[in-house]
């Protein structure tokens, strides 16, 4: 069954299909003051998010799109400036807009380096992401590319070792295609928990599993509000998420010229949340490699994983959920819509 516009499944549940959702999230963006490319783009890009069931930066997060533009601390309007700057590189200088629209403005010239070349870096500076990641690497993979990008966000993670945040929860992607199926993508934070889910959990009044943060005293706690008002949280994995969210700043800021983590300062923007930061992704062309064909290797790796017993692969709940929202529509809680329909007007 195809989901109509939309349609009531429960007294506190509705459904939309996709393309009535980017619309209302369009009209929120073009009245928060975005121009219509940027409406577009961060539309499909969190309605994307909700329908493949990745709520932490699905429509939860509009409120904080509309606060920050709001608060004048992103510039909605900003036309990316691209620079081809070499065979394999490419610049971005997104002028305090946000990193989806400088991707999409550089996205043709990254593919033609990264087939020519046989790779290719985008560096994206003067931006803010605040969305999930897999967005920005899984359309590489349809087609037959291999993509890796990262971006850091706001100090709110203590590295391994210290004793007070430095860190954003940085995450990392990477997209890979794969000859019999979806692509293989992997998206995560390298804190023990992404902040969206924290907020969640604060919201639901729910206690988090152990050891993904610590309260203002430094002490380890299961309470998300004590992380959000004034705690912190912890790498995943100790040392090791610890050393790859410094390998993100690192890329995502030092080698893009855009802000660490710690380095801006939002304080004079009240309502202000996406993080001015930086962003990199790599882009590489498997056909330029020696071998068999990439797809049909990464196909037998997942036969093998599965072969020993290996039920899910990263990106199959957001493949299912997006097959069940094609089908269904997506659901939203009755509230939730009336929220995004008032922000709209
Ligand atoms: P999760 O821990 O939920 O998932 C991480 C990855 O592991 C996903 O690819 C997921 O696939 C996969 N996965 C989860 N559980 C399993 C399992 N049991 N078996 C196999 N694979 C599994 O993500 P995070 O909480 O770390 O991050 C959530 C989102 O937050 C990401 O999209 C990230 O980009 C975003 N984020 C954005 C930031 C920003 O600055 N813009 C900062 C930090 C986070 P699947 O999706 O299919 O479940
Ligand atoms: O969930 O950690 C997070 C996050 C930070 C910026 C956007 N999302």
């Amino acid at each position: 069954m195809t989901a109509s516009p939309e349609m009531a499944v429960s007294s506190n549940t509705q459904t939309l299909d996709f393309d009535a959702l980017v619309q209302l999230l369009e009209q929120i963006f073009l009245r928060h003051g975005t121009s219509a490319d940027v409406a577009k783009t961060l539309a499909l890009n969190c309605a994307g998010a909700e329908r493949d069931g990745a709520h932490s930066h699905g429509v939860f997060r509009i409120p904080g799109y509309v606060s920050t533009l709001n608060s004048g601390w992103v510039n909605g309007q900003a036309v990316p400036v691209v620079e081809d700057v070499a065979s394999g590189f490419v610049r971005v200088d997104a002028g305090n807009g946000f990193a989806q629209p400088a991707l999409a403005a550089a996205r043709s010239l990254l593919m033609e380096k990264a087939r020519s070349a046989g790779i290719a870096v985008l560096a994206i500076r003067n931006s803010h992401h605040f969305a999930a990641l897999w967005p920005d690497v899984e359309p590489f993979a349809y087609e037959g590319l291999v993509a890796l990008s990262v971006v850091n966000s706001m100090t709110c993670v203590v590295p391994h070792g210290a004793d007070r945040p430095l860190f954003g929860t940085n995450p990392i992607a990477f997209a890979a295609p794969r000859a019999d199926g979806e692509p293989i993508v992997f998206d995560l934070a390298t804190s023990a928990i992404a902040h969206g889910d924290v907020q969640i959990a604060a919201r639901k009044g729910e206690r988090l599993p152990e050891g993904m943060g610590v309260d203002s005293l430094g002490q380890p706690t299961q309470d998300p509000k004590a992380i959000l008002e004034g705690g912190a949280l912890l790498p995943f994995g100790g040392h090791k998420g610890s050393a790859l969210s410094m390998m993100v700043e690192l890329l995502a800021a030092a080698l893009t010229g855009g802000n660490f983590s710690f380095e801006f300062d939002w304080s004079n923007h009240p309502g202000a949340k996406t993080p001015w930061t930086g962003q990199l992704l790599i882009v590489i062309d498997p056909s330029k490699a020696a071998g068999q064909n990439f797809a049909e290797r990464s196909q037998e790796l997942v036969r093998q994983m599965h072969g020993v017993g290996l039920k899910r692969l990263p990106g199959d709940r957001r493949h299912s959920q997006r097959a069940k929202s094609a089908a269904q529509g997506i659901a939203l809680d009755t509230e939730t819509l009336a929220n995004l329909r008032a922000l709209a007007q």
